[in-house]
């Protein structure tokens, strides 16, 4: 494998280049017309433009995307996150092409991807999940399997993720009222009416395991991401390791992600969610079959380049590292730099002024952006990540103030004093936080 077509854009196609660069691996960006300057074309070594902004006509466009991979003559893909990262259809296509496609194989993905299907290879696993059902059939099957799991119970859309499509439901009002809604939602925005019920957790923590597979039967795990905080399902503070947990935990949690992986012959780079009960168990949630934003606070606990690790999954190599030689070093957290106006959660676009980041010892930006680029709303509003490390959680909160003052992007509204705000409240900074720390009461 000599070159690699970057199938994506922003900060996380520049992250990509960056390994390739450092493997000596020739890079190919494409671009849509209104990234025609964007960074990932300018530090790429070969860009190539793929059609206009909406991201259907650009991004999500396999023959544009394909046709490049042929006229550059590269050797494999990274799709990234988002976009075709999750598409099995695309990744059957790129291998039939003579692509390598870097992730997981076309039936890993749909089998872990789908969220019935990966619970009950989990349960099969001997993993624990939620009290849930399979897909239901009618509002009465709904009510049924919602009383038999007890309220609260939550509506998911099987072929949902991220938490999109979900909705609680307290009795069986709200379940006859919601059941069909839920349905045509998730049939519109996936394609797929499936729907689910599960136990819903009021106040859990929101755990994820990092995993990594090779073509030879190895499966390791790089710890756990507590990424609780969210706002409307979008994570924006994300920490590795999560703080609390004891190695018993570590070893549990650990050894769940190695044996459903190795269950399904997994390859490549993935993400289990958990939540963590207040009892302290673990409940395997879904499964994430690709690199994920919130990669580097793993990176910066481990030592490990997960994108490189993916690349020599993918060119057919062992993993660098057995399990014993993984070790945890201090901790990292990430702050999600988004163009939005945070009172009124609404996404925001315009000319970048100015773009002062921060720096010195303990922080990395990995940053989609650079002053005086414009960002379009045609996109996800994520502009650059903020990784601050240290020895300790409380060396890692301290550069976290310092580097959240020192930053400064002007020209369009941006969450930077959101996260100063949140770093400098008691409750977080003492680790008591749950997916409903920014939440509204609901
Ligand atoms: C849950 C849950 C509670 N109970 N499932 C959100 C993202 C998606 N991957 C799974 N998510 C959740 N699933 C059950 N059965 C809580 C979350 C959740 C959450 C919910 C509301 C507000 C913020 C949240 C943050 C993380 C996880």
């Amino acid at each position: 494998m000599k070159s690699i077509l970057i199938a994506n854009r922003g900060e996380i196609a520049v992250r990509i280049i960056r390994t390739c660069r450092d493997m000596g691996l020739r890079s190919v960006a494409v671009f849509s017309e209104v990234d025609r300057d964007a960074l990932h074309v300018q530090f790429a070594d070969e860009a190539y433009c793929i059609g206009p902004g909406p991201a259907s006509k650009s991004y999500l466009s396999i023959p544009a995307i394909l046709s490049v991979a042929y006229v550059a003559k590269v050797d494999a893909i990274h799709p990234g996150y988002g976009f075709l990262s999750e598409n099995a259809e695309f990744a059957r296509i790129c291998e039939e092409c003579g692509f390598i496609f870097i992730g997981p194989r076309p039936a890993e993905m749909k089998a872990l991807g789908d969220k019935v299907s990966a619970r009950r290879i989990a349960r099969a696993a001997g993993v624990p999940t939620l009290e849930g059902s399979e897909p239901l059939l009618s509002v009465d099957d709904a009510l049924a399997r919602a009383g038999a799991v007890g309220f609260p119970v939550l509506f998911k859309a099987g072929a949902g993720g991220g938490g999109r499509g979900m909705r609680v439901a307290r009795d069986d009002r709200e379940v006859a009222a919601f059941f069909p809604v839920v349905e045509s939602e998730a049939k519109a925005a996936f394609g797929d009416s499936a729907v689910y019920v599960e136990k819903y957790l009021e106040a859990a923590r929101h755990i994820e395991v990092q995993v990594v597979g090779d073509a030879r039967g190895n499966v390791v795990h790089l710890f756990e991401r507590d990424c609780s905080i969210q706002r409307r399902h979008q994570k924006v503070i994300e920490e590795a390791p999560a703080h609390g947990l004891t190695a018993k935990d570590r070893e549990t949690l650990g050894g769940y992600a190695v044996k459903l992986l190795k269950e399904t012959g997994y390859r490549n780079a993935g993400t289990l969610e958990f939540l963590r009960n207040g009892d302290g168990k673990f409940y395997f949630l879904e499964m994430n079959t690709r690199l994920q934003v919130e990669h580097p606070v793993t990176e910066a606990v481990t030592g490990v380049d997960l994108v490189g690790w993916q690349i020599a999954v993918a060119r057919g190599e062992a993993l660098p590292l057995k399990q014993g030689d993984i070790a945890l070093s201090g901790h990292a957290i990430e702050f999600r730099i988004n163009a939005e106006d945070s009172e009124r959660f609404r996404p925001s676009s315009g000319r970048l002024e100015t773009w002062r980041p921060p720096g010195g010892p303990g922080v990395r930006l990995d940053a989609g952006v650079a002053a005086g680029a414009v960002v379009s709303p045609h996109y996800d509003s994520l502009l650059a990540k903020l990784i601050v490390s240290g020895a300790t959680r409380d060396e890692a909160m301290a550069r976290a103030v310092r580097a959240l003052r020192e930053f400064e992007a002007t020209g369009i509204a941006t969450n930077i004093s959101l996260h100063a705000r949140v770093v400098a409240e008691e409750k977080w900074r003492r680790g008591d936080v749950t997916t409903r720390y920014l939440e509204p009461a609901r």
